[in-house]
């Protein structure tokens, strides 16, 4: 034991879709055999986690009886009660049927859209008796190859349409519940609508009931597409939208990996640690820390264990080193905001022409100030060094 071992404190989650891959590729079957969700719940206890992630048919199987769904439901509840475990957050599976294959909400056959809604409203049922406090809305569907099939802004709107509804249904039902919208650029679809957590800041914007929905980013999505995956999660924090987290690693211009967290590109990870413990000032994240990844496809039982564990350690690893990164004195000094009497308060509090004057009479000399040197080449070698372990 060691000050990295995970525990419930930590509010580490995973999905029951990201412990209970069994290790299945476009390529390949799978290399591990399917386990138990009473198993998996009870392991992840074990290994430190606190919350467990489900789509509706990661318990209970497509097209189960009403009989059949509460037995399921019944031992996995007795699970969750013998292992202290939580179900933080819950959603649908809507990409997994032949019936999605042209989007779920978006499709353009309303039987699909309908199908979709009721599938939905079923899943939220089922998150909200297992004590789900979030619900996530993953569109891996949304998209076209035949881009041609619809007009991308009746997309869109269908989307809205579905957000409302379901919005409505929870208020209705007296739920206690709230709406995370996770982007991806691609895959499985060619292209996929609202591809990033920019877009569904703004879609969230246009909603009837906003205040319900904020946004679930997931490292890989972002990664994928080539973006910053923290200033993402940063514009999210800024507005009061980051309600859910999905971590995992990811090469940029890669299929999507899912890898264990922190990884691929560490030096990312630091920054989204630190972001999130907010060891650099402006606030932390106080929501569940979601892994949304799998053990390689190499792996037996006892790897996915390690995988999972690896993943809890690197986040508590790398929140330490951002804490002594933080409280580093030279870090500090180098970070430290640049004060201006007379110019700071021009800059704040909006305009006005008495401000506008007093700008245009400023004293600046440009030169003085583009001559200056701003030390970042010292301050990234002294992140380097506390990331790999080399200043505390
Ligand atoms: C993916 C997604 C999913 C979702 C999950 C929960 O790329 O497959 O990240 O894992 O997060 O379906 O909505
Ligand atoms: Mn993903
Ligand atoms: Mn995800």
């Amino acid at each position: 034991m060691d000050a990295f071992e995970p525990t419930p404190r930590d509010q580490f989650s995973f999905g029951l879709w990201t412990v209970g891959n069994p290790g299945r590729d476009p390529f390949g079957e799978p290399t591990r055999a399917v386990v138990n969700p009473t198993r998996l719940v009870a392991k992840l206890a074990e290994c430190g986690a606190w919350g467990v992630n489900l789509h509706d048919n990661d318990l209970v199987p497509f097209g189960a009886s009403a009989t059949e769904r509460d037995q399921i439901v019944g031992e996995f509840k007795a699970a969750l009660e013998d292992s202290g475990m939580v179900v933080p957050m819950a959603t649908t599976n809507l990409f997994s049927h032949p019936v999605f294959k042209d989007g779920a909400y978006t499709a353009n056959d309303p039987k699909v859209r309908a199908f979709a809604l009721r599938k939905t409203m079923d899943a939220i049922d089922l998150g909200v008796e297992l004590g789900a406090k979030m619900f996530v809305f993953w569109g891996g569907r949304e998209g076209t190859e035949a881009d041609a099939c619809r007009d991308p802004r009746s997309a869109v709107a269908r989307m809205r349409d579905a957000i409302d509804f379901l919005c409505e249904y929870v208020k209705d039902n007296g739920y206690d519940l709230r709406f995370a919208l996770e982007a991806k650029p691609n895959e499985p679809r060619c292209d996929i609508y609202l591809a990033t957590t920019g877009h569904m800041l703004h879609f969230i914007s246009t909603l009837k009931n906003e205040e319900m929905v904020g946004v679930n980013p997931e490292v890989a999505h972002e990664s994928m597409a080539g973006l910053s995956f923290t200033h993402g999660v940063a514009q999210a924090m800024e507005a009061g939208k980051l309600f859910h987290i999905d971590l995992n690693a990811q090469r940029i211009g890669r299929y999507d990996q899912d890898l264990r967290f922190g990884s691929e590109d560490t030096k990312q990870a630091f920054l989204l640690v630190r972001l999130l413990e907010g060891t650099g000032g402006g606030g932390r994240y106080t929501g569940p820390r979601h892994f949304d990844a799998h053990a390689y496809r190499t792996e037996d039982e006892q790897g996915v264990w390690d995988f999972a564990r690896g993943c809890m350690r690197t986040y508590k690893i790398l929140a330490a080193r951002a804490a002594a990164f933080d409280a580093d004195s030279e870090v500090r000094a180098l970070i430290a905001d640049i004060r201006d009497e007379t110019l700071d308060p021009l800059l704040g509090g909006g305009y006005s022409a008495e401000k506008a004057a007093a700008l245009r009479a400023a004293d600046i000399d440009i030169d003085v100030v583009a001559r200056r040197g701003l030390g970042y080449e010292r301050l990234d070698q002294i992140m380097m060094e506390h990331l790999l372990g080399a200043r505390s």
